[in-house]
């Protein structure tokens, strides 16, 4: 028997993200919304992706873009209704992109039914073990169970007014109050979340992305941790901090991993943990998760021999247990990589940037991103692309504080800005009012939108063929065609990388010297403009490449 796990579709796919507020736009709202997305999936079958993936529609006061759900088993009427999810889906099937939805299992919305009946109960009832409610420390219980920070800054704990009017325990939640985490010790969270996969597996979804998905279990006693908890966190002393990464997360993806397997195709997992590749590679062990965004990668600076010992040790991980490496450079929750990119010094992934810091340098950073989507399309194994990317969109570096929805901006008295610039909603249509965002003429949307959008709309790129849409077409259609582990070039001069995989070439100049390519080549793609005579491929710029040889024999 052929085993699905070693050919399964998504070993070498491109999956595509979409931030539902910010994709398009369908009753003029300035929100965008699911039907939005069904009237132009037609534009992502014509970008050449396997599938998309869904950050979250569910019902949600909206306090953390949705990763605070208050009902995992509807759509939020804000983006349409069960019915519009399915037309989505079955039109994403006619096209051949699979479907996958975001899970967050790792902490629900304080409006969540269970959670507001944990309010109302007593502490140690049935109904508060379904999160972690403690007592407080101090003489009154004044003080926070432990020393636990929260993601988005002061502690991860936060005190109720009981019932009766008084101050009362502390629950527990990694990310914003607003979101208290489940107790995955407890058999009733288990089952509940069973029940949801089953739910959309049974509407035909082709897979999950699992929110923080190293966090569903907490080492016994919620033990003290005085080391750093952010980013990607190393262990201390042979232990993983005790809010990350235990052992017993492995039991659910394997519980989960039966479910999946229970239902006809091929369904896929894939985990979403800010670990070391070591430690991520055990999450997709053949019995558990699929696949995992490699955070490792995405973290690389623009440094060639930094970005080529990421793709050795990940790849290197990934072969011990059978999975297929994963790529990505950006997604909801980081700079947009156009602008990471652009600066020379070390960035804040997650920090974001006010009108009044320094600037990145957009044309220099646009160039570099291309040149870094070209190499990372190159890679065997499956590649995550955020909406906007394909055209090349910048963040907003100078979007007015005023309009800022991250909770972080205001959880930490405004020192840290936050993820909202790279969530600006799409620009479409140059023309057309919030660049066509919205279908209905309106110029209002969520976030706002800078005038300089309207350069990267879809329609302006559509017919220039150097535009960031036409390079990352091209580039999804050949890669179809590429076959085979890497070959690495170990001559490749200083400041490059060069690989090759079966009859395809690929260099790509980070930060060397202009690099000769062999002679009686024909270039197949280039990340900047590049003339096919000149014979040097210039830094920060990427091309792909046959012998001419290889090319008469195809
Ligand atoms: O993000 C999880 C997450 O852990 C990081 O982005 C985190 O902020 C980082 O590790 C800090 O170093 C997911 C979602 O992608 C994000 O949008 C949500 O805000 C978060 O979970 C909470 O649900
Ligand atoms: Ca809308």
């Amino acid at each position: 028997m052929i085993d699905p796990r070693q050919t399964g579709w998504w070993r070498d796919a491109v999956i595509y993200q979409i931030y539902p507020r910010s994709f398009s736009d369908s009753n003029g709202d300035g929100i965008g919304d699911l039907p939005g997305i069904t009237s132009r999936l037609d534009h992502i079958h014509h970008l050449g992706v396997d599938a998309l993936w869904l950050s979250p529609f569910y019902p949600s006061p909206q306090r953390d873009g949705g990763y605070d759900v208050a009902d995992y088993r509807d759509v939020d009427p804000q983006f349409g209704t069960l019915a519009d999810f399915d037309r989505l889906t079955d039109r994403a099937h006619a096209l051949g992109i699979r479907v996958i939805v975001d899970l967050v299992p790792n902490h629900c919305s304080s409006d969540h039914p269970a959670f507001q009946a944990a309010l109302a109960a007593a502490s140690g009832s049935p109904q508060r073990a379904l999160f972690h409610f403690r007592d407080g420390l101090g003489a009154n219980g004044e003080l926070p169970p432990n020393d636990w920070p929260c993601m988005f800054e002061g502690p991860a704990w936060t005190r109720v007014t009981e019932p009766h009017g008084t101050a009362g325990q502390w629950y527990l939640h990694l990310f914003d109050p607003s979101q208290p985490d489940w107790n995955w010790d407890n058999q009733a969270v288990r089952e509940d979340f069973e029940s949801t996969l089953r739910f959309w597996l049974d509407r035909n979804v082709d897979g999950f992305r699992v929110d923080v998905c190293d966090a569903l279990v907490k080492a016994d006693g919620l033990p003290d941790w005085p080391h750093p908890t952010h980013g990607v966190v190393e262990p201390i002393d042979g232990r993983m901090p005790p809010m990350w990464d235990q052992e017993g997360i492995h039991d659910i993806f394997r519980s989960w991993r039966r479910v999946l397997d229970s239902y006809e195709g091929s369904r896929i997992l894939c985990a979403e943990a800010w670990l070391p590749s070591e430690r991520t590679a055990r999450i997709v062990r053949p019995d558990e998760m699929n696949q995992a965004f490699n955070f490792a990668y995405l973290e690389q600076r623009w440094n060639a021999v930094e970005i080529r010992s990421i793709i050795v040790s990940s790849l290197q991980a990934n072969d011990l247990v059978g999975a297929p490496t994963t790529w990505v450079l950006s997604n909801h929750d980081v700079m947009r990589h156009a602008s990471r990119f652009g600066y020379d010094g070390p960035v804040a992934l997650e920090g974001g940037v006010g009108a009044e810091d320094p600037q990145p340098d957009r044309a220099l950073g646009l160039r570099r991103a291309r040149a870094a989507t070209a190499m990372m399309l190159a890679l065997p194994g499956s590649a995550y692309l955020y909406q906007g990317e394909e055209l090349g969109l910048p963040e907003v570096t100078d979007l007015p504080d005023d309009v800022r929805q991250d909770p972080v901006w205001e959880r930490s008295g405004h020192r840290i800005r936050g993820r909202d610039g790279c969530r600006v909603p799409l620009p479409w249509e140059a023309k057309k009012s919030s660049f066509g965002f919205s279908s209905v003429s309106s110029s209002h949307t969520w976030l706002p939108q800078p005038d300089y959008f309207g350069t990267y709309s879809r329609d302006s790129q559509n017919d220039d063929p150097e535009s960031t849409l036409r390079l990352y077409r091209r580039a999804l259609e050949i890669r179809r065609t590429l076959t085979g582990p890497i070959m690495w070039d170990e001559s490749a001069a200083d400041g490059t990388i060069a690989f090759s995989r079966g009859d395809l070439n690929v260099l790509a100049n980070v930060n060397g010297e202009p690099a000769a390519l062999p002679e009686g080549t024909s270039v197949i793609l280039s990340s900047s403009p590049f003339v096919e005579e000149v014979s040097h491929v210039p830094p920060n710029t990427t091309v792909w490449y046959r012998s001419e040889k290889a090319r008469r024999s195809a």
